[in-house]
């Protein structure tokens, strides 16, 4: 049964859903990968030998805290927010770094989840008491945007981790361009973007043989079936990934292994698969110098600095107004 447009859904996930699975070719967004279960699942791929961009990211953090410190100081103070924080294993290097160095400063995570957030706060008053935690609960831009109004020294924006990369250039292009109205032209933006390298590399650290990857993947089915009532047999599908090294696009699917027809109850939508047919889940974009000059200029920003690991395996970018 196809719904029909006078349909008013439930929630944004429903709706993108309903958008995604009756497109061609099939869709859905990598966003909704992050329930409860998704979380946990993206904790391990952290801890995955094959899963390379946390460790390389943490290293360059660890050789270059001292500069990074340097980099980011200023003598008024200043405010370090960091988009997305986690559970701030990576920013920990950075925030006792700046309070060997004596820097004026507080530390602003902001994270849509207040469970992150209590989860951080508890972690730093154990391990780094002294430094001054604000934490700020909401979506990236709302936040900023407030931080913004109440302006009064630098800011230092922090976003770790490649998220980037899960955007395609032109979301990614809007994604600095918001970041950018929220700078004057004294503050800063610090920026990890995983880079080209051997695509076997790549490939095998969205390819585990664990099988965490396609669980994570699955997880949008996972949470179809919870959540919208849904009546995929998630073995049915397979876990896909490919890399493109002209482009630096990575991408995973899920591949129906069979011709079937699945039920999503809440959205009343029968959604018919080709055996073989595929839902495209999630770009993993890798950059180099050039695209991320690119996408700086397209956004208003320019990188002023950038740090890396020997074998330009992760790149850290500093960019100004
Ligand atoms: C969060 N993001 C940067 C991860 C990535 O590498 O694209 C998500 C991920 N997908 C599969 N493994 C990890």
């Amino acid at each position: 049964m196809k719904n029909t447009t006078e349909t008013t859904f439930e929630s944004a996930f429903a709706e993108d859903t309903f958008k995604g699975l009756n497109a061609f070719p099939k869709f859905l967004y990598s966003r909704y990968i992050y329930d409860k279960k998704g979380d946990e699942l993206f904790q391990q791929i952290m801890e995955m030998p094959e899963y390379y961009l946390t460790r390389s990211e943490f290293n360059i953090l660890k050789e270059n805290s001292e500069a990074i410190s340097e980099a980011f100081s200023s003598s008024d103070g200043f405010d370090l927010i960091e988009l997305g924080a986690g559970d701030g294993k990576k920013t920990k290097i950075l925030l006792k770094q700046l309070l060997k160095d004596k820097a004026k400063f507080a530390y602003l995570p902001i994270d849509i989840s207040h469970n992150v957030l209590e989860g951080l706060e508890e972690s730093l008053t154990k391990e780094i008491p002294a430094v001054e935690v604000k934490v700020q609960q909401g979506t990236y831009f709302a936040t900023l945007e407030k931080l913004t109004e109440y302006k009064s020294r630098k800011k230092v924006i922090v976003v770790l981790g490649s998220n980037i990369g899960n955007l395609h250039h032109e979301e990614a292009i809007e994604f600095l361009e918001n970041i950018g109205h929220a700078m004057s032209e004294e503050d800063m933006l610090f920026m990890g973007f995983d880079q080209k390298k051997n695509p076997e590399k790549i490939l095998n650290a969205y390819n585990d043989p664990s099988g965490i990857t396609e669980a994570f993947n699955k997880n949008l089915l996972n949470r179809i079936n919870t959540e919208l009532d849904g009546e995929f047999d998630l073995d049915a599908f397979m876990h896909w990934e490919t890399y493109n090294p002209e482009t630096g696009t990575a991408k995973s699917f899920l591949v129906s292994k069979k011709a079937q027809k699945v039920n999503i109850n809440k959205l009343g939508l029968q959604v018919n698969f080709d055996a073989w047919e595929s839902i495209h889940t999630e770009i993993s974009q890798k950059y180099d110098d050039a695209i991320v000059s690119w996408l700086a200029d397209e956004a208003g920003l320019e990188i002023t600095d950038q740090f890396t690991d020997e074998e330009n395996t992760f790149k850290n970018y500093i960019f100004k107004r």
